[in-house]
């Protein structure tokens, strides 16, 4: 899935013809597209002059080819597109602050039309499907599509630079980026340098995530790139080439017109070098293509004009009769032209002021096939941390610059061929097939179901035989349950004759996740609770620490109970109203909320969030001495609330404190729970967190606790992982299952 498809679409003698793009992502994508037989979803570019009947022939024609097209209206192309994609984050993640317009911001476009793909991403997703999401417009799709789609299996890639937290930090709308992103099972960038930025910027957000993120530099075809060199039609552009050269020397510069490559500032150098070397004046010719790029976009078109008038004043001031130092060549060439004049360049000039990798110089290098040539390259692009045989530069610095440019010329030729054979083989080694293979490998793993944990299952549970036995994990703690104890526990749960099961939800029921919100229960989870519950004299009730509406919204149509904020909420049946713990809200909440705020609004980063029975103080995302300071500052304040007198208990949490109303704990619901139960009935509590050991405190000796997980706990049992604690449910359902087929004796 990316923003663009790789095609473009034209009227040629009336009829709509479909080519496909040459560029770097589409060239990249290209093979892994046609040999997984798999679909590709994108923009196919503006629609507005079809007919109804021209859209739906170029549908076709795209589907014949496995490309669906997510068609956007002329607004969203306006805002998503030219807007904040590339208004706003190609500046921004390109650390190029002045491009970024002031004001109107389009971020609610961006979002829409990151859900219009996610839509379309769920329409055709097939189960054991992967998905590969692409590049900086779609930045919110992996989280949109992952609370869609629990399991799938999602990598995401982006081209262009990930900036340094610093510049980041000017988006308002940084956090709902990157949670946006973190929906990926792996997220994947050029360079470490990205992969680092990234890091760090999750990291300040919330120090508990642990994204799965790599570098992967992207490559080009070389195989494809060399036989092209060959070809009688790019031999025949060369001799022309060669032709009207005359025995010059040929500088080469070859981009997309954007701000990001630094034309002019590649144009200012030349310029220098021809003050400085007036021996050169004649002998001396650069050549500079330009793709058109993004022209109805202001900065773009005032660009192209900069660049035109700084082309038009070295030629002016340089220029002869008979020589014009710098050909401007405004369009896209041919992929012979484009080689011949790679293969013709004696110097070619990437400089960059920022980008991702950059293919352009990597594709020179496998054009080489002569092994001649010098490459120029910006270290600031991300090629240049492979890319070391080039003479790297600093675009910025312009007296370098173009001393660097005097230097290639002049380069002994014994060096220019050790360079370019050194440069050739790296380009050779990093194939761009591996580049989408590694990712590809490096997606299975990081998505490899947790152990034990099979794929969604095709049947309910209820009629379904026994789950598949756990498979075994090779971090798992050493100190679960062994095998005879847990078989024990289940026939004690099998042969009760009424039971009460008391679960926890997150990291009892379902793993714990990157992001609380993207713990969505599963199919699974669902049907085996319902399945439970219809089992005869069984009750199954979930405490949690979640809100009552978070519970009701995803739990609340089984026929269980639901206990939430650790129990200060309770809905005992199914479809009864929700009754608080107590009549009225704890007394310490307004005035404890007061001075909680106050520390709220000191410390930049904090913040406060209200339950009904608790206040809990926020602030994994600020910086962390001055949240201590605040800590500290703050506890003595909360001495009052405290205890008997105050009504509330002071809880550390992870990167939280807590202020909860005294005597709510998950052991109240037990105590609730216990008079409604018929004599002798089996009481299974499980949970894995600190807040379950007052739930374990609770029940009855004969009762059975179970801890999942490793940290430590009074519980009887320890199961591994929330997938052991529902292989023991599934055991429990498939042996009351049997049961009832066994034929009556
Ligand atoms: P781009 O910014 O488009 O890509 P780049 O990687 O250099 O930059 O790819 C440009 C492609 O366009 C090359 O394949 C080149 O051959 C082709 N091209 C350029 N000028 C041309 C012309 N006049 N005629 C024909 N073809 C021309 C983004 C990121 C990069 C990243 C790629 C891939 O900005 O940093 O390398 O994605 O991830």
């Amino acid at each position: 899935v990316s923003n663009r498809l790789p095609v473009t679409v034209r009227r040629e003698e009336g009829k709509l013809t479909v080519h496909l793009s040459t560029g770097g992502l589409a060239t990249g994508l290209n093979g892994p597209h046609r040999e997984s037989q798999g679909l590709w979803l994108g923009w196919p570019g503006d629609d507005t002059e079809l007919s109804d009947a021209e859209r739906e022939g170029l549908t076709a024609d795209l589907a014949s080819q496995r490309l669906c097209p997510v068609f956007l209206t002329p607004d969203e192309v306006h805002r998503y597109y030219e807007g904040f994609s590339n208004r706003v984050l190609w500046p921004l993640f390109h650390s190029q602050l002045d491009h970024i317009p002031l004001g109107d911001s389009e971020w609610d476009v961006y979002r829409r039309v990151n859900e219009k793909f996610a839509d379309e991403v769920c329409a055709r997703y097939r189960e054991g499907d992967t998905l590969w999401l692409h590049d900086y417009q779609l930045m919110l799709l992996p989280t949109l599509v992952r609370k869609r789609l629990p399991r799938a299996r999602i990598g995401f890639f982006l081209h262009i630079p990930f900036p340094a937290p610093d510049v980041l930090r000017v988006l308002p709308w940084r956090e709902e980026l990157l949670r946006g992103l973190l929906g990926a099972d792996l997220i994947g960038f050029h360079t470490e340098v990205y992969a680092a930025n990234f890091r760090a910027a999750v990291k300040e957000l919330d120090p508990s995530l642990r994204p799965v993120v790599g570098a992967f530099p992207m490559g080009v075809d070389m195989p494809a790139l060399e036989a092209l060199a060959h070809t009688p039609l790019a031999m025949e552009c060369l001799l022309n080439l060669k032709a009207s050269l005359g025995g010059q020397h040929l500088f080469l510069g070859v981009d997309r017109l954007d701000y990001t490559k630094g034309i002019r500032r590649r144009l200012m150098a030349f310029e220098r070098l021809l003050a400085r070397r007036t021996d050169l004046h004649g002998r001396l010719r650069l050549i500079q293509l330009a793709v058109p790029s993004r022209d109805n976009i202001p900065d773009y078109a005032r660009l192209r004009a900069s660049v035109e008038r700084l082309v038009g004043r070295v030629n002016g001031t340089f220029g002869t009769v008979e020589w014009t130092p710098i050909r401007y060549v405004y369009r896209a060439v041919t992929p012979e032209e484009l080689s011949a004049l790679y293969q013709g360049a004696d110097v070619m000039l990437v400089t960059p002021t920022r980008d991702g990798m950059n293919l352009v110089a990597k594709e020179y290098c496998a054009a080489r096939v002569d092994g001649g040539g010098t490459l120029v390259l910006s270290e600031l692009a991300g090629a240049a941390q492979e890319l070391k045989e080039a003479l790297l530069v600093n675009p910025y610095d312009g007296e370098e610059m173009s001393l660097a440019f005097e230097r290639a010329l002049a380069l002994p030729e014994g060096e220019r061929r050790w360079r370019m054979k050194a440069l050739r083989k790296r380009v050779a080694d990093n194939p761009v097939k591996a580049w989408a293979q590694g990712f590809l490998d490096e997606l299975a793993a990081a998505s490899k179901p947790e152990a034990g944990e099979v794929t969604r299952p095709s049947v309910p549970i209820s009629t379904a035989a026994p789950l598949e036995p756990a498979r075994v994990d090779p971090v798992a703690p050493i100190d679960v349950s062994p095998p005879d104890e847990v078989k024990g526990l289940e026939r004690r749960l099998v042969n009760a004759h009424a039971r009460l099961l008391v679960l926890d939800y997150d990291g009892t029921l379902v793993p714990i996740v990157r992001s609380p919100e993207l713990a969505v229960p599963s199919i699974e989870v669902r049907e085996t609770l319902r399945a439970l519950s219809n089992l005869p004299f069984t009750q199954v009730h979930v405490v949690s620490g979640r809100p009552r509406l978070w519970l009701e919204e995803w739990l609340g149509d089984l026929p269980i109970g639901l206990h939430g904020e650790h129990g200060f909420w309770s809905r005992f049946e199914p479809h009864a109203p929700w009754v608080a713990r107590s009549e009225s809200l704890p007394g310490f909440l307004a005035p404890a909320r007061k001075v909680m705020k106050e520390a709220a609004a000191e410390l930049p980063g904090s913040e406060l969030e209200q339950k009904s029975a608790s206040l809990t103080f926020h602030y994994r995302r600020a910086e962390p001495q001055a949240a201590k300071a605040a800590l500290a500052a703050l506890v003595p304040k909360l001495q009052p609330f405290l205890g008997e007198a105050g009504g509330a208990d002071l809880l550390y949490g992870k990167q939280v404190l807590e202020l909860r109303a005294r005597g709510i704990h998950k052991g109240v619901v037990l105590e609730a729970l216990l008079p409604r139960l018929p004599k002798g009935a089996l009481i299974l509590a499980a949970g894995d967190d600190a807040t379950d050991e007052d739930l374990f405190r609770d029940v009855p000796a004969e009762g059975l606790t179970v801890h999942v997980g490793e940290t430590p706990s009074i519980a009887r049992y320890r199961l591994g992982s929330p997938r052991a604690l529902l292989n023991l449910l599934a055991a429990l359902l498939a042996a009351h299952d049997a049961e009832q087929r066994a034929p009556i004796t």
